[in-house]
């Protein structure tokens, strides 16, 4: 399990392919199997109770890269996973995304024993209502001006996070611009995934020279599970 510890803390960069559980579809797994996909994050807002276990076996039997269970709440965890990524939602003042959601998960994580990977959660907006900002009952912050997001990502600093994850929403209309990227790149010194909205290779490159370490890939693969494939080599 040493690995799935490290995993976001090596000096390295990839994506990562976000399985809805209930949207699963084996064919996206089979054409993700190359070197530029680094992980498989397996959640969503809301689903159907258990599918996460079916999933998570299942993408297990056809890929040996790592899995992380990126949990939308407590009825999402489950066993076979490399680990679990376990958010705060930053953005929202939702008590129950801030703390409320990962003292019901705390019991079942001792219980799994799995590395948990505590991760800082921003919701930014991607000009369409996201699953995450209805299901959370919170608002994202504005692509602009910058401050509340730049005083965001350094409280989070300052609270001990090591990972962050800059999130437009699932489908999100405008995925994060190279130019938030980059602000929040030079005040995080660490990790840094983006993701929503990502729909075509240049986006994808214009995420990785902002600074992203990790860009992931949802709806693309879900629409179209050749997405990967049709893009390579990536050359980020
Ligand atoms: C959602 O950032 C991810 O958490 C992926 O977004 O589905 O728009 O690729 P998309």
């Amino acid at each position: 399990m040493k690995k799935a510890d490290n995993f976001f803390k090596k000096n390295s960069k990839g994506l990562l392919v976000l399985i809805d559980p209930d949207k699963f579809n084996p064919e996206t797994i089979l054409n993700t199997n190359t070197s530029d996909v680094a992980a498989y994050l397996v959640g969503g807002s809301v689903l159907k109770k258990g599918v996460t276990e079916t999933v998570l076996k299942a993408l297990k039997t056809l890929s040996s890269k790592p899995v992380f269970i990126f949990p939308g709440d407590e009825t999402q965890l489950a066993k076979p996973a490399h680990g679990i990524l376990f958010p705060i939602l930053i953005s929202g003042r939702n008590a129950d995304y801030l703390i409320g959601k990962h003292v019901l998960m705390a019991p079942q994580l001792d219980v799994l024993k799995l590395p948990v990977i505590p991760m800082a959660y921003i919701l930014l907006s991607g000009g369409k209502r996201s699953a995450t900002e209805r299901v959370s009952n919170t608002l994202p912050l504005a692509m602009a001006p910058l401050t509340e997001l730049q005083h965001t990502v350094r409280a989070a600093y300052y609270l001990g996070y090591r990972l962050l994850y800059l999130e437009a929403g699932s489908g999100a209309k405008n995925s994060i611009p190279a130019k938030v990227i980059q602000c929040v790149r030079r005040i995080w010194p660490h990790p840094l995934i983006v993701g929503g909205g990502i729909r075509n290779k240049s986006k994808i490159k214009a995420a990785f020279h902002a600074g992203a370490d990790w860009v992931v890939i949802g709806t693309a693969l879900e629409k179209n599970p050749m997405f990967v494939k049709k893009l390579l080599p990536l050359n980020m």
